[in-house]
Order: C-alpha cells, then sequence, then structure tokens
C-alpha cells in the first residue's frame, strides 16, 4: 500500500517536470535554420557582428518569429568560428573576411551561438544569444 502511494507521488512529480519542461524541450534546430543565399522578395535585416578574443560584438540579437535576417560577421583579429549548438550551422570566420550567415527564426526561444574554432584560453567564455520573439 505503501509502495502504491509512492509510486503514485512519484509518476505525478514525473509528469509536472515533463509538463513543466516542455517548451524547453523545443531544441535550436526547431527555432532556426540557415538559409542558403539570400531570399527574394523577403525583407531581410542585417546584423553587423565583429569577432575577436573572446567577444562577440553585439552578442544579443533580437528578432522576431517568422523573421528571415543574416548576421555579417567579421573578425577581427584571428581565425574564429560561428556555431550554433544543436544544429549543422557552423561557419570558419577568418580574420578580416566578412562571413554573411542568414537565418530564418522559426519558433520563440533563445537560441544561443559560440565559437567554434580554438581561439585561446578565453573561447569556452565566446558565446552570444539571438532571441527570438
Ligand atoms: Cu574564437
Amino acid at each position: 500500500m505503501r509502495k502504491n502511494i509512492f509510486l503514485g507521488f512519484l509518476s505525478a512529480a514525473i509528469l509536472m517536470v515533463l509538463i513543466c519542461a516542455s517548451p524547453a524541450l523545443a531544441g535550436n534546430a526547431d527555432r532556426i535554420e540557415e538559409i542558403l543565399g539570400t531570399p527574394q522578395g523577403i525583407p531581410v535585416k542585417e546584423f553587423k557582428i565583429a569577432a575577436k578574443r573572446f567577444e562577440f560584438t553585439p552578442n544579443l540579437i533580437a528578432v522576431n518569429q517568422g523573421d528571415y535576417f543574416k548576421l555579417k560577421i567579421t573578425s577581427l583579429d584571428c581565425t574564429h568560428g560561428f556555431k550554433i549548438p544543436g544544429t549543422l550551422i557552423k561557419h570558419v570566420l577568418k580574420k578580416g573576411q566578412e562571413e554573411d550567415i542568414v537565418l530564418h527564426a522559426r519558433d520563440r526561444g533563445k537560441v544561443g551561438f559560440e565559437c567554434s574554432n580554438f581561439c585561446g584560453i578565453g573561447y569556452f567564455f565566446m558565446k552570444g544569444t539571438i532571441v527570438i520573439e
């Protein structure tokens, strides 16, 4: 009898965790996709980003759900990278060479991006966020 009550509470607790965590279960691949080439006839917002040891400037990009937008990223000092974990989006950022990345914001949420090329001791902190509202 006590075991049944315990199992009942346990199932309720697991159900609560699943219900509360469900929005977070949507991965980056559900929220964002890369568009190859510039979409024709669709407005594309542009964001210039500088990459240098160990930061992206700006490191916070805000777009609306459904937006198409272009990140124009230039590395100022060495080879960095740009990747969005949980997706196949990954680009090399060579020094002085602008890299254009066209993205489509599919679903609301926060999408983290980070450097994907080891660039020194602060590499692990070289991150940013795309907020899709
Ligand atoms: Cu880097």
